[in-house]
């Protein structure tokens, strides 16, 4: 079976890229042992408001420490950090952004949650459709990476000896009957209401845990479209452009799919600031494009 560094070593990747890829997927593990002693809330909120869990603030604290150690990273931006983090010292140019542990409510569950990483030249405000690379480590019953290096969409599993065995060679997103929204169903606009309900008589079947890295990955296997949209009360949407909706959004465009702001390719925002927030489609090409062009959906 084709490991990691396999792969990684017959694409076109640069040497501290892989090495980054390497790294930075290899602390899954670790980030896994923390589960057991880090379930509980914290006396902290992320720069959203959000609570945060004991997990948000080990993981984060883990990958920043892993960074600046490594020196293969020049700025980091975090969805728990106020900040971008720099590390003066760093020997590439690779600016990553990270939400080190996206699904954070469903932990005290133990549903499936992640990590999302996505790795740019220079600098972190920059469109989407720049990632030199974008992965996610999805901690589910197995510990699933999915990868691009903008040579396709590779899936891997750790096996017995935390190694990263290749299980899917590129994934290509099907046009598929599965749809999620996110908010309060009162509080969503008229065209978008109208699209939900345009999927429900088509046959899509929902399917939504709260946890995006989770439901992505799963869209990506079966197809449709999952969506976080504006809403009243925030018209800007939940989901963040830098640390969210560009690394998986890219995946997902590079499996054949499509990331939409409800009007066009989200992959083309730029970011006008850290915690920039976008109302967001995700999945199957054709009917997010079907969408794009017949629902007028306002963003
Ligand atoms: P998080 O990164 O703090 O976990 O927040 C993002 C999460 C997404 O994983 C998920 O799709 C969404 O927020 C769920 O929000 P809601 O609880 O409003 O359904
Ligand atoms: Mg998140």
């Amino acid at each position: 079976m084709t490991t990691l560094r396999e792969y990684l070593d017959s694409t076109g990747c640069e040497e501290k890229l892989k090495d980054l890829i390497e790294l930075v997927s290899n602390q899954a593990a670790p980030i896994r042992k923390a589960f057991i002693s880090n379930q509980e809330y914290v006396d902290s909120e992320n720069i959203y408001g959000e609570r945060q869990i004991a997990l948000d603030k080990w993981s984060n604290e883990h990958l920043i420490k892993t960074f600046r150690e490594s020196r293969l990273v020049k700025e980091a931006a975090s969805e728990e950090e106020p900040e971008v983090v720099e590390f003066p010292d760093a020997e590439t140019s690779y600016a990553v952004t990270i939400d080190p542990l996206d699904g954070s409510s469903l932990v005290q569950v133990n549903l499936a949650v992640g990590t999302i990483v996505g790795v740019y030249e220079d600098s972190v405000m920059q469109e989407g459709r720049n990632l030199k690379a974008a992965f996610y480590m999805l901690y589910g019953p197995l510990t699933v990476l999915g990868l691009t290096v903008r040579e396709g969409v590779h899936l891997f599993a750790l096996n017995e000896e935390d190694e990263y065995v290749m299980t899917r060679r590129d994934v290509r997103i099907p046009e598929g009957k599965l749809y999620a929204s996110g908010a309060l169903k009162r509080d969503w606009f008229p065209e978008h209401q109208r699209f939900i309900e345009y999927l429900e008589k088509e046959g899509y079947k929902l399917r939504y845990s709260g946890s995006f890295v989770a439901d992505v990955h799963q869209y990506i296997k079966y197809g449709g479209v999952f969506s976080y949209p504006a809403y009243r009360g925030r018209e800007t949407g939940k989901l963040r452009l830098l640390f969210e909706a560009n690394p998986m959004g890219f995946i997902v465009d590079e499996a054949g799919g499509r990331i939409s702001n409800g009007k066009r390719n989200l992959l083309e925002t730029k970011p006008e600031k850290l915690d920039h927030r976008v109302p967001l489609y995700v999945g199957s090409r054709d009917v997010i494009e079907k969408m794009e062009k017949e629902f007028n959906i306002e963003v």
